[in-house]
C-alpha cells in the first residue's frame, strides 16, 4: 500500500505549528523525482510568531532586556545543554543521515558525516560557551576599563540546502552557546533534518523559544526574516545575489550581517608537488556532494610543465566516477534539484558551445531512475580566464584546468574571479608555501591539502563576492556578540 507523504509543521516554542496560511510545499527525493513529504510554506505572520517565541525566551514575559529563561542562562548551563544535544545527534545519526540523505540526495555515507559534523559543532561551542570572555584594557590612572560580550538577542539564520546539518550546527550552534535566541529558516529544499534536530534540542532540555524553526520559500519565509524588526543579527549563507538582498533588508534597520556566499576556489598545482598525495584530495574536493559545496576547488590551476601529466592523471580517475541514487553510496548522488540540474546543465551547454575541450567525463549507474537529477563529472581542459566557467560557481561536479608559466601568472589567475572563500595550495618549495598562502585573497588557504567543508574548529568565511563575517570555529563566537567597553573611574 502507498503510504501518504509526511506533512512536517513549523517547529516553534519547542512544539510543532502550523502554518498561518495553511499552505504546504512538496519535498521531493533528487534520487528518483519522486515526492514523499510536504513542508509548511510559511509566511511573514509565521515568522512574526517564531521571533516573538524568541524574544520570550530571550526577554521574558516582561520584556526585560535578557530576562527570559535564555537570556537568564549561564555559560555553564548553555555548554551542558549544546553538549546533550550534540549526545543525542549521534544516537541519532543514522536517522539524521538517512533523512538528509533523501532530502538532498546526498550519499548515505557524507550524510553520516554530516550528522557527525553536527554533533561536533554542539561538541566545539558546548565547550567553548563558558570561555568567551573579554579584556581588561589599560587606560589611564584611577580608570578600570574593561570589556564584556553580549549576545545579540534574537538571531536570524537562512540555510541553504547544500550542507543542512552542518551549516544549522556551525550557525545556531554558535548563537545559542554565546546566549542567543535563534529563528532559522531552512532551505525549502532541505529542512527535514533540521526539524528532526530542533526536536532532539528540546529534548535536550533547551528551553521553549530558544531555536525556532520556519519553512517556506526564501522569497516569503526568508524575506521576512531578513526585514523583520525583532532580529538583531543574521547569518545566511547562499547565493551572492540573495545575500545581497538579505544584506539590503538587513542594512534598512542597521541589523548586523554574516555572509558566506560561495566561491570559486582554486588549486594552484607547482611542479614540484606530490602529485599522488595531491590527485584524491583535487578530484574530491570538487565531487563531494557532487560539487555542491561552497568551498568546492572547483579551479585547478597547474604549473604547464607539469599539466600533461596532472591531465592524464586526472582524467583517468574522472572516467571511473559514477553517479548514482543516494542510497548506493557511489561517488556522487544526484543534485539537489530539478532547477539545480537545470542550472548546472546550462554551465555546461555554454562551455561546450565557447569551444572548451571536456578532457575527461565520469558517468551515471544505468540503473539510476530516469526522474532523478543526474550530473556525471565533467572535467574541462585549459579554460580560459575570460570564461564562465573560469569565473562563476558552477555548484556542481565541474573542474576547469587552466595552466601558468610562473607564481606571478599563478597568483594573478587565483586572484581572478570576484570571490575569495577557500584556496588551496600544493608545492614542497616552503618559502612559496607562505608566500602564496600570504598573497591569495581568501579566507582560508590550505598547503598540500584542502578542506572542502571541514573543520569545526577553523574559521570560515570569504573576502569580495564570498561574503564577510566567520562562521565556525572559536571566531564566529564574536560575532554573534556585540562588545561592550565598560569604562570604570574609581580615582
Ligand atoms: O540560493 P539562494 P539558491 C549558490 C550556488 C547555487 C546558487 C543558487 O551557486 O547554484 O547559489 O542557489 C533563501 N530573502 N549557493 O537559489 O536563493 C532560500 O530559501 C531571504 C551557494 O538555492 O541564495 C535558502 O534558504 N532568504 C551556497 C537560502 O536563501 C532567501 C549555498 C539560499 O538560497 C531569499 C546555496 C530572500 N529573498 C547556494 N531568497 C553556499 N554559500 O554554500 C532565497 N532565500
Amino acid at each position: 500500500m502507498l503510504q501518504s507523504p509526511v506533512r512536517h509543521r513549523h517547529f516553534i516554542d519547542n512544539r510543532d505549528a502550523a502554518p498561518a496560511g495553511g499552505e504546504s510545499i512538496e519535498v521531493v527525493d533528487p534520487s528518483d523525482g519522486s515526492v514523499f513529504a510536504h513542508i509548511a510554506r510559511g509566511d511573514a505572520r509565521d515568522v512574526d510568531v517564531a521571533v516573538r517565541a524568541a524574544r520570550r525566551a530571550y526577554d521574558g514575559d516582561s520584556g526585560e532586556t535578557a530576562g527570559g529563561a535564555w537570556g537568564r542562562s549561564s555559560a555553564v548551563e548553555r555548554g551542558r545543554l549544546l553538549h546533550r544535544w550534540g549526545e543525542l545527534v549521534l544516537e541519532h545519526r543514522d536517522e539524521l543521515a538517512a533523512l538528509e540523505s533523501r532530502d538532498t540526495g546526498k550519499p548515505i555515507s557524507q550524510a553520516r558525516a554530516d550528522a557527525t559534523a553536527l554533533a561536533r559543532y554542539f561538541e566545539f561551542y558546548g565547550g567553548a560557551a563558558d570561555k568567551l570572555h573579554g579584556q581588561t584594557i589599560p587606560y589611564q590612572p584611577g580608570y578600570t576599563v574593561l570589556t564584556v560580550r553580549e549576545p545579540h538577542g534574537v538571531t536570524g539564520h537562512i540555510v541553504p540546502w547544500n550542507y543542512p546539518m552542518q551549516i544549522f550546527g556551525r550557525s545556531v550552534g554558535a548563537a545559542l552557546a554565546a546566549g542567543n535566541a535563534c529563528v532559522v529558516k531552512p532551505a525549502e529544499d532541505a529542512c527535514l533534518s533540521i526539524l528532526r534536530a530542533a526536536e532532539l534540542a528540546a529534548e535536550a532540555g533547551l528551553p521553549a523559544g530558544a531555536l525556532n524553526i520556519v519553512t517556506g520559500l526564501g522569497a516569503e519565509a526568508g524575506q521576512a526574516l531578513s526585514e523583520h524588526p525583532g532580529i538583531d543579527h543574521i547569518s545566511f549563507t547562499g547565493s551572492t545575489l540573495t545575500g545581497r538582498r538579505v544584506a539590503e533588508a538587513a542594512a534598512a534597520r542597521h541589523c548586523p550581517v554574516t555572509l558566506e556566499l560561495g566561491g570559486k576556489s582554486p588549486q594552484l598545482v607547482f611542479a614540484d608537488a606530490d602529485l599522488d598525495a595531491a590527485l584524491p584530495v583535487l578530484v574530491g574536493a570538487i565531487v563531494q556532494n557532487a560539487g555542491q559545496t561552497c568551498s568546492a576547488g572547483s579551479r585547478i590551476l597547474v604549473e604547464r610543465s607539469l599539466r600533461d601529466e596532472l591531465l592524464t592523471r586526472l582524467s583517468e580517475r574522472f572516467a571511473a566516477l559514477r553517479a548514482g541514487p543516494a542510497q548506493d553510496d557511489l561517488d556522487l548522488g544526484p543534485l539537489v534539484s530539478r532547477r539545480q540540474h537545470e542550472r548546472v546543465r546550462q554551465f555546461l551547454a555554454e562551455g561546450d558551445a565557447s569551444g572548451l575541450r571536456v578532457a575527461a567525463q565520469g558517468t551515471v549507474a544505468e540503473h539510476a531512475p530516469a526522474g532523478g537529477f543526474y550530473q556525471a563529472p565533467v572535467l574541462f581542459d585549459e579554460v580560459p580566464a575570460s570564461n564562465r566557467l573560469f569565473r562563476e560557481e558552477v555548484f556542481g561536479p565541474v573542474l576547469a584546468v587552466t595552466s601558468f608559466d610562473d607564481e606571478k601568472q599563478a597568483i594573478a589567475l587565483a586572484n581572478g574571479t570576484d570571490y575569495g572563500l577557500v584556496a588551496g595550495v600544493w608545492t614542497r618549495d616552503g618559502a612559496r608555501q607562505m608566500r602564496l598562502a600570504r598573497s591569495l585573497r581568501a579566507g582560508q588557504v590550505f598547503v598540500n591539502n584542502y578542506g572542502a567543508g571541514g573543520g569545526v574548529e577553523l574559521p570560515f568565511g570569504g573576502v569580495g563576492h564570498s561574503g564577510y563575517g566567520r562562521e565556525k570555529g572559536f571566531e564566529a563566537l564574536y560575532g554573534f556578540t556585540a562588545l561592550k567597553t565598560i569604562a570604570l573611574r574609581h580615582g
